[in-house]
Protein backbone atom coordinates (compact mmCIF):
# COMPACT_ATOMS: atom_id res chain seq x y z
CA UNK A 1 0.00 0.00 0.00
CA UNK A 2 3.12 2.26 1.06
CA UNK A 3 4.13 1.79 -2.39
CA UNK A 4 1.20 2.34 -4.28
CA UNK A 5 0.81 5.78 -2.13
CA UNK A 6 4.46 7.02 -3.44
CA UNK A 7 3.49 5.79 -6.40
CA UNK A 8 0.50 8.22 -6.92
CA UNK A 9 2.32 11.21 -4.72
CA UNK A 10 -0.01 11.64 -1.78
CA UNK A 11 0.61 13.70 0.99
CA UNK A 12 -2.47 14.51 2.39
CA UNK A 13 -3.42 11.57 4.65
CA UNK A 14 -5.81 13.60 7.58
CA UNK A 15 -9.39 14.36 8.15
CA UNK A 16 -10.67 11.09 7.29
CA UNK A 17 -14.43 12.16 8.46
CA UNK A 18 -14.58 14.51 5.70
CA UNK A 19 -13.16 12.23 2.94
CA UNK A 20 -15.14 9.57 3.94
CA UNK A 21 -18.50 11.58 2.91
CA UNK A 22 -17.34 12.89 -0.52
CA UNK A 23 -17.62 11.13 -3.79
CA UNK A 24 -14.27 10.62 -5.54
CA UNK A 25 -15.43 10.32 -9.20
CA UNK A 26 -17.70 13.60 -9.22
CA UNK A 27 -15.80 16.89 -9.19
CA UNK A 28 -15.57 19.49 -7.01
CA UNK A 29 -17.17 22.53 -8.44
CA UNK A 30 -14.70 24.92 -7.19
CA UNK A 31 -12.60 23.41 -9.07
CA UNK A 32 -14.16 22.67 -12.30
CA UNK A 33 -12.93 25.98 -14.18
CA UNK A 34 -12.99 25.10 -17.69
CA UNK A 35 -9.09 25.88 -19.64
CA UNK A 36 -7.24 25.47 -16.46
CA UNK A 37 -4.92 22.76 -16.69
CA UNK A 38 -3.72 22.50 -13.52
CA UNK A 39 -6.84 22.88 -12.16
CA UNK A 40 -7.67 19.89 -14.06
CA UNK A 41 -4.41 18.01 -12.58
CA UNK A 42 -4.92 18.71 -8.72
CA UNK A 43 -8.64 17.73 -9.68
CA UNK A 44 -7.21 14.57 -10.73
CA UNK A 45 -5.46 14.11 -7.94
CA UNK A 46 -7.48 15.01 -5.41
CA UNK A 47 -10.13 12.15 -6.55
CA UNK A 48 -7.14 9.73 -6.54
CA UNK A 49 -6.40 10.52 -2.69
CA UNK A 50 -9.52 10.10 -1.87
CA UNK A 51 -10.28 6.47 -3.34
CA UNK A 52 -6.97 5.61 -1.45
CA UNK A 53 -8.11 7.05 1.08
CA UNK A 54 -11.64 5.71 1.10
CA UNK A 55 -10.12 1.91 0.72
CA UNK A 56 -7.35 2.38 3.57
CA UNK A 57 -9.94 3.24 5.68
CA UNK A 58 -12.54 -0.11 4.32
CA UNK A 59 -9.15 -2.36 5.00
CA UNK A 60 -8.34 -0.34 8.05
CA UNK A 61 -12.26 -1.47 9.35
CA UNK A 62 -12.01 -4.93 7.92
CA UNK A 63 -8.68 -5.74 10.20
CA UNK A 64 -10.78 -4.60 13.20
CA UNK A 65 -12.81 -8.33 12.66
CA UNK A 66 -16.40 -8.50 12.05
CA UNK A 67 -17.68 -7.57 15.85
CA UNK A 68 -20.98 -7.24 15.99
CA UNK A 69 -21.50 -5.95 12.44
CA UNK A 70 -25.37 -5.89 10.76
CA UNK A 71 -25.24 -6.37 6.58
CA UNK A 72 -28.53 -6.04 4.34
CA UNK A 73 -29.21 -6.60 0.92
CA UNK A 74 -31.11 -4.81 -1.87
CA UNK A 75 -31.68 -7.10 -5.33
CA UNK A 76 -32.36 -4.19 -7.44
CA UNK A 77 -35.19 -4.95 -9.97
CA UNK A 78 -36.90 -2.59 -13.03
CA UNK A 79 -39.61 -0.89 -11.57
CA UNK A 80 -42.91 -2.51 -12.95
CA UNK A 81 -44.04 0.65 -14.63
CA UNK A 82 -41.60 1.12 -16.75
CA UNK A 83 -42.16 2.11 -19.91
CA UNK A 84 -41.09 -0.44 -22.34
CA UNK A 85 -38.21 2.19 -24.04
CA UNK A 86 -37.05 2.87 -20.30
CA UNK A 87 -33.77 1.08 -19.02
CA UNK A 88 -33.73 -1.59 -17.37
CA UNK A 89 -31.34 -1.10 -14.30
CA UNK A 90 -30.72 -4.37 -12.13
CA UNK A 91 -27.73 -4.78 -9.51
CA UNK A 92 -26.94 -5.09 -6.03
CA UNK A 93 -27.43 -2.45 -3.32
CA UNK A 94 -25.05 -3.72 0.28
CA UNK A 95 -24.93 -2.22 3.67
CA UNK A 96 -22.45 -2.96 6.74
CA UNK A 97 -22.79 -1.50 9.42
CA UNK A 98 -20.00 -2.39 11.87
CA UNK A 99 -22.31 -1.26 15.38
CA UNK A 100 -25.81 -0.21 16.02
CA UNK A 101 -24.55 3.19 16.33
CA UNK A 102 -21.86 3.24 13.79
CA UNK A 103 -21.59 5.35 10.22
CA UNK A 104 -23.27 2.58 7.49
CA UNK A 105 -21.08 1.24 4.72
CA UNK A 106 -22.28 0.79 1.21
CA UNK A 107 -21.58 -0.96 -2.23
CA UNK A 108 -23.48 0.00 -5.23
CA UNK A 109 -23.16 -2.37 -8.20
CA UNK A 110 -25.81 -1.96 -10.96
CA UNK A 111 -26.07 -2.02 -14.99
CA UNK A 112 -28.16 -1.05 -17.61
CA UNK A 113 -28.21 2.51 -17.66
CA UNK A 114 -28.70 4.11 -20.98
CA UNK A 115 -25.40 4.30 -22.55
CA UNK A 116 -24.28 7.83 -22.97
CA UNK A 117 -20.73 9.34 -24.95
CA UNK A 118 -20.05 10.89 -21.27
CA UNK A 119 -20.33 10.20 -17.80
CA UNK A 120 -23.97 10.53 -16.77
CA UNK A 121 -25.44 11.09 -12.89
CA UNK A 122 -27.98 9.22 -11.26
CA UNK A 123 -29.36 10.01 -7.83
CA UNK A 124 -29.96 7.08 -5.03
CA UNK A 125 -32.59 7.64 -1.98
CA UNK A 126 -34.13 5.55 0.31
CA UNK A 127 -37.47 5.76 -0.01
CA UNK A 128 -40.47 5.29 2.75
CA UNK A 129 -42.09 1.93 1.91
CA UNK A 130 -40.75 -1.18 1.21
CA UNK A 131 -43.89 -1.57 -0.71
CA UNK A 132 -43.62 -2.91 -4.60
CA UNK A 133 -47.15 -3.65 -5.66
CA UNK A 134 -47.39 -0.49 -8.06
CA UNK A 135 -43.35 -0.88 -8.81
CA UNK A 136 -41.29 2.05 -7.67
CA UNK A 137 -43.76 4.08 -7.13
CA UNK A 138 -45.54 2.74 -4.09
CA UNK A 139 -42.12 3.17 -1.90
CA UNK A 140 -43.64 6.63 -1.24
CA UNK A 141 -41.55 9.95 -0.65
CA UNK A 142 -37.80 10.07 0.78
CA UNK A 143 -37.62 8.60 4.10
CA UNK A 144 -37.90 11.58 6.53
CA UNK A 145 -38.39 9.95 10.26
CA UNK A 146 -36.99 13.44 11.12
CA UNK A 147 -39.07 15.76 9.30
CA UNK A 148 -36.07 17.56 7.93
CA UNK A 149 -35.48 18.85 4.26
CA UNK A 150 -33.84 16.92 1.63
CA UNK A 151 -31.17 16.19 1.32
CA UNK A 152 -30.66 15.87 5.11
CA UNK A 153 -33.01 12.15 4.86
CA UNK A 154 -31.04 9.80 6.16
CA UNK A 155 -30.92 7.87 3.14
CA UNK A 156 -30.26 10.84 0.42
CA UNK A 157 -27.57 8.93 -0.78
CA UNK A 158 -26.30 11.44 -3.50
CA UNK A 159 -25.51 11.19 -7.01
CA UNK A 160 -23.48 8.40 -8.94
CA UNK A 161 -21.35 8.42 -12.07
CA UNK A 162 -22.60 6.02 -14.40
CA UNK A 163 -20.05 5.22 -17.21
CA UNK A 164 -20.44 2.64 -19.83
CA UNK A 165 -24.19 1.86 -18.76
CA UNK A 166 -22.63 0.41 -15.35
CA UNK A 167 -22.25 2.19 -11.79
CA UNK A 168 -19.50 0.76 -9.28
CA UNK A 169 -18.82 2.94 -6.12
CA UNK A 170 -18.30 2.21 -2.55
CA UNK A 171 -19.38 4.72 0.12
CA UNK A 172 -18.96 4.97 3.70
CA UNK A 173 -20.02 7.68 6.37
CA UNK A 174 -23.36 7.33 5.37
CA UNK A 175 -26.08 8.61 7.60
CA UNK A 176 -28.62 5.85 7.93
CA UNK A 177 -29.03 3.06 10.05
CA UNK A 178 -29.87 -0.60 10.13
CA UNK A 179 -31.04 -0.82 13.21
CA UNK A 180 -33.03 0.97 16.03
CA UNK A 181 -35.91 3.05 15.21
CA UNK A 182 -34.57 4.68 11.79
CA UNK A 183 -33.77 1.90 10.45
CA UNK A 184 -34.31 1.71 6.94
CA UNK A 185 -34.57 -2.49 6.58
CA UNK A 186 -38.01 -2.81 5.22
CA UNK A 187 -37.63 0.51 3.16
CA UNK A 188 -36.71 0.77 -0.45
CA UNK A 189 -33.98 2.00 -2.20
CA UNK A 190 -34.58 3.55 -5.23
CA UNK A 191 -32.23 4.59 -8.58
CA UNK A 192 -33.76 7.73 -10.28
CA UNK A 193 -33.43 8.19 -14.35
CA UNK A 194 -32.07 12.08 -13.56
CA UNK A 195 -29.32 14.14 -11.20
CA UNK A 196 -30.27 15.14 -7.62
CA UNK A 197 -30.34 18.75 -7.18
CA UNK A 198 -29.30 18.42 -3.75
CA UNK A 199 -31.92 20.95 -2.50
CA UNK A 200 -30.49 23.71 -4.73
CA UNK A 201 -33.01 23.46 -7.76
CA UNK A 202 -35.34 26.49 -5.93
CA UNK A 203 -39.00 24.60 -5.85
CA UNK A 204 -40.64 22.47 -2.73
CA UNK A 205 -39.99 19.59 -5.01
CA UNK A 206 -36.50 19.86 -4.57
CA UNK A 207 -36.85 20.27 -0.76
CA UNK A 208 -38.61 17.06 -0.70
CA UNK A 209 -36.79 14.68 -3.60
CA UNK A 210 -34.11 17.16 -5.20
CA UNK A 211 -35.70 16.89 -8.89
CA UNK A 212 -34.27 13.59 -9.29
CA UNK A 213 -36.82 12.68 -12.16
CA UNK A 214 -38.23 9.35 -12.69
CA UNK A 215 -37.89 5.78 -10.61
CA UNK A 216 -35.77 3.32 -12.79
CA UNK A 217 -35.55 0.91 -10.72
CA UNK A 218 -36.05 0.00 -6.60
CA UNK A 219 -35.39 -2.67 -4.05
CA UNK A 220 -36.81 -3.68 -0.48
CA UNK A 221 -33.56 -3.57 2.42
CA UNK A 222 -33.36 -6.96 3.60
CA UNK A 223 -31.46 -8.24 6.46
CA UNK A 224 -28.65 -10.54 5.23
CA UNK A 225 -25.35 -12.29 6.39
CA UNK A 226 -21.65 -11.50 5.64
CA UNK A 227 -21.12 -13.29 2.70
CA UNK A 228 -22.57 -11.15 -0.13
CA UNK A 229 -20.40 -8.03 1.59
CA UNK A 230 -17.32 -10.50 1.95
CA UNK A 231 -17.58 -11.20 -1.69
CA UNK A 232 -17.80 -7.84 -3.04
CA UNK A 233 -15.19 -5.97 -0.72
CA UNK A 234 -12.58 -8.59 -2.40
CA UNK A 235 -13.86 -8.03 -5.73
CA UNK A 236 -13.66 -4.36 -5.04
CA UNK A 237 -10.04 -4.54 -4.14
CA UNK A 238 -8.79 -6.49 -6.68
CA UNK A 239 -10.75 -4.17 -9.41
CA UNK A 240 -9.34 -0.63 -7.74
CA UNK A 241 -5.55 -2.71 -7.06
CA UNK A 242 -5.94 -3.28 -11.35
CA UNK A 243 -6.36 0.23 -11.66
CA UNK A 244 -4.14 1.58 -9.99
CA UNK A 245 -1.55 -0.67 -11.13
CA UNK A 246 -2.03 0.94 -14.41
CA UNK A 247 -2.67 3.81 -13.43
CA UNK A 248 0.94 4.31 -11.79
CA UNK A 249 2.59 2.33 -14.92
CA UNK A 250 1.23 5.10 -17.33
CA UNK A 251 2.22 7.66 -15.33
CU1 LIG B 1 -35.62 8.96 -4.66
ZN1 LIG C 1 -34.13 13.19 0.41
Amino acid sequence: MLALLYCCLLPMTQGSDTLDLLDATEPSPDLAQPSSHLAEQIRDMHAKVLEMWQEMTRQRREADGPGEALHAVCRVQPSSTLAAEQPRVTGLVLFRQLAAGARLEAFFDLEGFPAKPNVSSHAIHVHQFGDLSRGCESTGPHYNPRAVPHPQHPGDFGNFAVRDSRLWKYRSGLAASLAGPHSIVGRAVVVHAGEDDLGRGGNQASVENGNAGRRLACCVVGTSGPEAWARQAQEHAERRKRRRESECKAA
